[in-house]
């Protein structure tokens, strides 16, 4: 389980993630930016994400690699789905041979656990992030939370970019691995039926006795 800082260098939270110069998510609207700036003479920031974790990891140890990390980040949103801060929780694992497969068999076992159920079906839908190729995001049917035949969006996922692995000091010949990230504040929301993200900082006691906290 490792750890870092909220405040983050441009390489660590977008260029090593393979985010090109000209990425929508760099962009003043949606990254907070502050005046310091690191040794590249970039403007720090305070991470997007908690994958900044996941490069430093990366650039002090040798594979096999297989960590998770949560913590908070930051990005300028605000209304009842998202606040400001935020949290997360992220895995990878880095060796010579671990795949998909073994993938698929940790997120369903996350998702037993996180939502105590014994069964969970699960759906795997091709999308894109600049860091993993190729990516999914994962569904899961609504049955877990008592509501079955919806499906609910819990995490995004892939297979970790080479370019990725070769900006972090890694061989992406010889190692591959595999990453996930997932948003705690709103699986939590799903599974606790919260409908305002907003209620969890009111400091309401009875908002948390009601959700038993
Ligand atoms: C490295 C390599 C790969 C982390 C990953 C996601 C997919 C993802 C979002 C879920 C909802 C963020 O909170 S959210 O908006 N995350 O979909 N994150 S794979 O991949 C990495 C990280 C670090 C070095």
């Amino acid at each position: 389980v490792e750890e870092g800082p909220d405040i983050e260098t441009d390489f660590n939270n977008f260029t090593a993630l393979n985010f090109p110069k000209n990425h929508p998510a760099r962009e003043l609207q949606d990254t907070f930016f502050l005046n310091a700036r690191d040794e590249q003479g970039e403007r720090k920031v305070l991470r997007t994400h908690t994958s900044p974790v996941q490069v430093r990891t990366m650039l002090k140890q040798k594979p096999p690699i297989r960590m998770i990390c949560m913590g908070r980040t930051f990005r300028k949103d605000s209304d009842a789905t998202h606040t400001p801060m935020f949290h997360q929780i992220e895995g990878l694992v880095i060796d010579e041979s671990t795949h998909f497969g073994h993938m698929k068999w940790c997120l369903e076992e996350f998702c037993k656990a996180f939502f105590e159920v014994d069964d969970v079906k699960m759906r795997f839908r091709a999308s894109h992030f600049p860091f993993t190729e190729p990516s999914m995001e994962v569904d899961i049917d609504a049955a877990a939370i008592g509501k079955p035949g919806r499906w609910l969006e819990i995490l995004g996922s892939g297979m970790v970019h080479p370019k990725v692995i070769a900006m972090c000091g890694l061989d992406p010949e010889k190692y591959q691995g595999w990453a996930f990230g997932m948003g705690l504040d709103r699986i939590t929301m799903l599974k606790y039926g919260i409908p305002d993200l907003r209620d969890m900082f009111s400091a309401d006691m009875r908002w948390l006795r009601h959700y038993g906290f």
